[in-house]
């Protein structure tokens, strides 16, 4: 046996039900390289966005399963549902490369009967004895149900996932401390944001509005913050928990701004996680009753061009002064088409530039004759695609391993996980169906695994919160510069893993 017993994980009772065939037993290697009787058939997928790593991941499962055969399917699940795969016979040269282009991703959601069916077929097909889902909150919910269907209908063809996702929020408390993907993103942000907060004092006239993405979650944002140490970071877990309107977010940058004007510094970086808007009260509200309308009139609304859709919605919402308030700009991105998952794309909505304008006004308003010029970033894509940074690429690389045992043990319905990392990486079998629970989305109960939001509670905000003000009166800000492959600043762990993991060394050592 390559894995051994680690300790059970508890499940949501409805969840225990509906995912009866699945384990909740955690898995931790006993060192052994599982040798299955026969070789198998093993096909990889990526699922949703791209994330630093991805490459290695497919490296780590090449290595490990040798003569098995493995299948790498193209375009995301969409592909699987197609059978459109071919055999991966040399991973050289893609090992540390950014990007999922050698095999491509799609978001493409597996969840119905006639899809679950559909998969069925090309695992017949092609002879799989196994699939392996490399992807976030939403690709290990498809897989969970995938596992379960296939183990109820007794096809024998494993389901094993990979955490990856750049926005930080696939993650278990100590036996996953981060997903792979997160850290490059991260880095690349930092050495942005550090640059730019360079240029603040040098130029001295511009405050920078800075969107980072990361969907939902300020995962990123925070890991950002703590790098470089900006003037201005707002957290949206924190402002929903406290229940703080835009408009007290938009008073509270403009104190700072007026404070660091009066004391000579008329300049300043504001960092804003992609999500903000989606936890103030009054927007949320909004998008919930935007969601509603959308899920119950959705064949109607999608047939309508974007001008249309935004008078329609203008005229049917209950927080339609709320939506007319808003520049025209956000009131199309708020109607825009949903993605596959049916979320918000949060990316595309120009948060950046909504606040720097509100701001504006608000120092006109309250201190005329102070000078005010604001700039706007989004920072997105660039984060993930971009080559892995060393954490990354051993974290895939070993999470690829890790996977390829799993599936020669016999597994399914697993999430290979990577925890210690200061200590050498002890490698792990998560069961998915202990990270399940029942949710309710556009008006239906549905299975999902929560995406992990900051928690405030945690040591990492605690660290940020008690450092923030010092950050927002000075200039105690850093510039981490480019990441590093080698050398001594290359084996950095996330500063949020640091403190939240309680580490006592801020390097990882794993082989
Ligand atoms: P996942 O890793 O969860 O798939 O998402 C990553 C992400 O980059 C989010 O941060 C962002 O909101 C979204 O993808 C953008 O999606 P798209 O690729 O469809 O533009």
């Amino acid at each position: 046996l390559a894995f051994s017993l680690a300790g059970t994980l508890g499940s949501d009772p409805q969840v225990r039900e509906a995912f009866a065939h699945l384990e909740t037993t955690v898995l931790q290697s006993d060192g052994f390289i599982p040798a299955p009787e026969r070789k198998l058939r093993v096909a990889a997928l990526f699922s949703g966005g791209p994330a630093g790593g991805g490459h290695n991941a497919l490296v780590g499962l090449k290595h490990m399963l040798g003569d098995h055969t493995l299948l790498g399917v193209r375009n995301g699940p969409g592909g699987l549902l197609a059978g459109d795969m071919f055999e991966i016979l040399d991973v050289s040269g893609i090992a540390n490369t950014g990007g999922f282009d050698f095999l491509g991703t799609d978001r493409t959601k597996i969840k119905r009967p006639e899809q679950l069916a559909k998969v069925r077929e090309v695992i017949v097909q092609h002879a799989l004895d196994a699939i392996i889902i490399i992807g976030g909150d939403d690709s290990n919910t498809s897989a969970a149900i995938l596992a379960e269907y296939l183990e109820a209908n007794n096809v024998a063809c494993r389901v094993v996932t990979m955490p990856k996702t750049m926005d930080g929020d696939v993650q278990t408390k100590s036996l996953l401390p981060c997903p792979f993907g997160y850290d490059t993103a991260c880095r690349v942000y930092a050495e942005l944001v550090g640059n730019i907060l360079q240029d603040t004092p040098s130029s001295r006239k511009y405050w920078h509005f800075i969107k980072l993405m990361g969907r939902t979650a300020s995962q990123v944002l925070l890991e950002v913050a703590l790098q470089t140490q900006p003037h201005v970071a707002l957290v949206s877990e924190e402002l929903q928990e406290r229940n703080v309107k835009l408009s007290a977010v938009v008073d509270s940058i403009t104190d700072t701004v007026l404070d660091r004007a009066q004391r000579g510094m008329p300049y300043g970086v504001v960092l804003v996680p992609e999500g903000l808007l989606e936890f103030t009260p009054e927007f949320q509200a909004l998008i919930l009753e935007i969601d509603e309308l959308f899920g119950k009139e959705q064949e109607h609304v999608l047939r309508m061009d974007l001008d249309t859709r935004r008078s329609y919605f203008a005229q049917h919402l209950e927080h339609r002064a709320l939506y007319a308030s808003l520049p025209e700009y956000i009131q199309g991105m708020l109607v825009e088409d949903r993605d596959a998952y049916g979320n918000l794309q949060v990316a595309l909505i120009s948060t950046e530039r909504l606040l720097a304008e509100l701001v504006g006004k608000r120092v006109k308003e309250r201190a005329p004759g102070v000078k005010f010029t604001p700039q706007t970033h989004s920072f997105g894509y660039e984060g993930r695609c971009g080559a892995p940074t060393a954490f990354d690429a051993m974290l895939a690389y070993n999470l690829g391993l890790t996977a390829a045992c799993l599936v020669l043990s016999g597994k399914t319905g697993y999430m290979a996980a990577m925890t210690d990392f200061t200590t050498g990486g002890a490698p792990l079998g998560i069961p998915l169906k202990s990270l399940l629970t029942v949710e309710e989305r556009e008006g239906e109960r549905e299975y999902v695994i929560r995406k992990v939001l900051v928690d405030t509670k945690s040591p990492a905000f605690k660290y940020f919160a008690e450092h923030r003000a010092e950050w927002a009166k000075n200039d105690s800000f850093n510039s981490p510069g480019p990441r590093q492959l080698w050398g001594p600043a290359a084996n950095q762990l996330p500063k949020t893993v640091v403190l939240n993991q309680g580490y006592s060394t801020s390097r990882f050592s794993v082989g």
